[in-house]
């Protein structure tokens, strides 16, 4: 017989859509970038999911292993820390949320404050406590190569070729730094918002190599402003992965719909769920009332 006092507690419910809006007032930030902290948020949840190894089944947003060195220090991740420190008082208000769930909700509201789709969102992510837990070395894409490496790279995931074009579309948003990747400036001309503008450059523009010490990257012959990275150009040039590139800048409601249920994907990679779970459609703060 089950006494009282060994019922469970019910776990307290936690107000995520607050979270999520307490994360929304901090986006806005003149003195970052473009004025805007989403675009690192968004790239902190994908390269906190990106390790994921569907065969092994290691690495993942779980864990929140991204705190430790050594991935704290893998170059993939240069930059990140502005991140996950612009995340703390956040984490501090809120210490019943995770930092792995604290990070992959930042992702999503940095995509639909600026712009993007719902991002549907299942909390329930456990942070490690050690560590030992942490995702080795080079399981990020290398932005020098080509359409293999990126299939290597995303297929270990257990993504497809669709998936993986309508992922890269991100590339809207943010730029590249010199002091992180090596790489330099933005791909689109409105940085801050989240568009199928990634895809319609890709394709409109003349792309040549630019001309400096730098890792080999391509500008926009016209400007030079906007730039594109050899794994950008792979999606073009491959004959699987530009069909959709071609698509998605037809069609923003297609890349849309595509990008919602891929990132959605890559946020779940590796978290152990009954399909029971809520799942969350957050309001965007401007539709609140
Ligand atoms: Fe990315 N990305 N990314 N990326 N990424 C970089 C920046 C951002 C690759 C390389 C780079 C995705 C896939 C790929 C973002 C989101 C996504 C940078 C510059 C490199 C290099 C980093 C710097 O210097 O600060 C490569 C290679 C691939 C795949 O082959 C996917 C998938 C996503 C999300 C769904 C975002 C956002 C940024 C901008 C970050 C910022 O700080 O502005």
């Amino acid at each position: 017989i089950l006494e009282k006092t060994q019922v469970p507690l019910k776990p307290k419910t936690i107000d995520y859509q607050k979270i999520y809006n307490q994360i929304a007032d901090i986006l806005e930030d003149n003195d970052w970038d473009d004025g805007s902290n989403g675009p690192v948020f968004v790239r902190l949840a994908w390269h906190a999911a990106g390790t994921y190894d569907k065969v092994s089944k290691t690495g993942g947003s779980n864990g929140a292993t991204m705190r430790f060195s050594p991935e704290s220090d893998h170059g993939a991740n240069a930059g990140l820390k502005f991140a996950r420190d612009k995340l703390e008082p956040i984490k501090q208000k809120n210490p019943e949320i995770s930092y792995s769930d604290l990070w992959s909700l930042a992702g999503v509201t940095a995509i639909q404050e600026m712009g993007g789709p719902t991002i549907p969102w299942i909390p329930g992510r456990k942070d490690a406590d050690a560590a030992t837990a942490c995702s080795p070395d080079g399981r990020l894409p290398d932005a020098t190569k080509g359409p293999s490496h990126i299939r290597d790279i995303f297929y270990r995931m257990g993504f497809d070729d669709r998936e993986i074009v309508a992922l890269v579309g991100a590339h809207a948003l943010g730029r590249c730094h010199p002091d992180r990747s090596g790489f330099d400036g933005p791909w689109t001309a409105s940085p801050t918002m989240f568009t199928n503008s990634f895809f319609t450059e890709l394709l409109g523009r003349k792309w040549v190599e630019k001309k400096w010490k730098g890792p080999k990257q391509y500008i926009d012959k016209e400007t030079g402003e906007l730039m594109m990275l050899p794994a950008d150009m792979a999606l073009m040039q491959d004959k699987n992965f530009r069909p959709w590139v071609e698509k998605y800048a037809k069609d923003d409601e297609l890349f849309f719909k595509d990008f919602a249920a891929a990132f959605h994907k890559l946020l779940e990679l590796g978290i152990p769920r009954t399909g029971e779970e809520k799942v969350y459609h957050f309001k965007k703060t401007d539709e609140s009332s």
